[in-house]
């Protein structure tokens, strides 16, 4: 069947991709298989200027998935590009899409990453802002809650980049949220970033991370992240990314039953790193299975009784 999707501009020979954060800038995957083999890949979030990060333990399994409280360790646009410009500009010539997701504190700082990003990086296919951490207290990763603070971030990078702008949305308010995304001009939404949560260590009485709080992704987060991109597609009209827990072809199928075009394998890379092809055969085969010869007629197919 054709696989080949557009996510707002973005054209993808198939729907799955990688979610920021769990795949490095890319090149870490190639050991494994072919990463050129994916719709896309979008690189852990930069900001203008690198950030250290939050100090370790930083991940820990919990009973329900995974948590992090990474705090946006990057090495800024320029570091990104010194590390991984030529691998990531020869990925995309191969045919698999760069995103390349945008960090910042305030919303100066993300005009000025967008900015080093259109001067830095031709070979990126889109800019993912992100303004959802839920390791960042204050300031432009937290302003993803509000519909406010959402548009108030994309008002701003909107007129510096002509190149498709994803936003990755915090698990708030998303009805909401989308609209005033869509209204100043984002072309496509990832839905959802992980969901703020806490774990402790009932024998030291501490976090079992080096801060209180971080976030829960994996599994737990799949069918919290299905529903709001069903509720999303019905109130916007611009291509949704799923993302939350999707670890095989029918986490995925379900994504785009219920609104998405395209699908972001997160945390699964952690646990096995050869997993994202493996999920798009299967999403081909589910895709055959339903007697369709074209991906894109079963976006947003669920029978809604
Ligand atoms: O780096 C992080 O702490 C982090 C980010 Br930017 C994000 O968007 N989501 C997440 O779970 N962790």
């Amino acid at each position: 069947p054709n696989m080949a999707v557009d996510l707002g501009g973005i054209q993808m020979s198939n729907p799955v991709n990688t979610a920021a954060g769990t795949y490095g800038f890319g090149w870490q995957f190639e050991g494994f298989y072919d990463v050129s083999t994916l719709g896309a890949i979008t690189t852990k979030g930069c900001a203008a200027e690198p950030w250290p990060g939050n100090p370790a333990p930083r991940m820990c399994d919990v009973t329900s998935g995974v948590m992090n409280s990474v705090g946006l360790q990057n090495p800024g646009v320029r570091g990104l590009v010194a590390e991984a410009g030529e691998y990531l500009a020869g990925l995309s010539e191969k045919g698999c899409q760069v995103i390349c997701q945008v960090a910042g504190h305030s919303v100066d700082e993300y005009v000025a990453a967008v900015e080093l990003f259109e001067e830095l990086a031709p070979w990126a296919a889109g800019l993912e802002i992100n303004i959802s951490c839920p390791n960042i207290a204050a300031g432009g990763c937290a302003m993803g809650s509000t519909p406010e603070g959402a548009a108030e971030v994309v008002r701003a990078v909107r007129p510096r980049t002509s190149r498709p702008l994803l936003v990755k949305m915090a698990p708030a308010r998303v009805v909401d949220v989308a609209r005033a995304l869509e209204a100043e001009g984002a072309d496509a939404l990832s839905v959802i970033n992980s969901i703020p949560a806490m774990a402790i260590d009932v024998h030291t009485r501490r976090s079992k991370l080096s801060r209180p709080t971080g976030g829960l992704s994996g599994p737990v987060l799949h069918n919290i992240a299905v529903r709001m991109v069903w509720e999303v597609a019905q109130a916007v009209d611009i291509p949704i990314n799923g993302v939350g827990g999707v670890a095989s072809g029918e986490d995925a199928a379900e994504f785009i039953l219920a609104g998405a075009t395209a699908v972001s394998v997160g945390s699964a890379n952690l646990f096995d790193p050869e997993c994202a092809p493996r999920i798009l055969a299967e999403l081909e085969e589910w895709v055959a299975s339903q007697g369709v010869d074209d991906v894109n007629e079963l976006i947003g197919a669920f029978e809604c009784q």
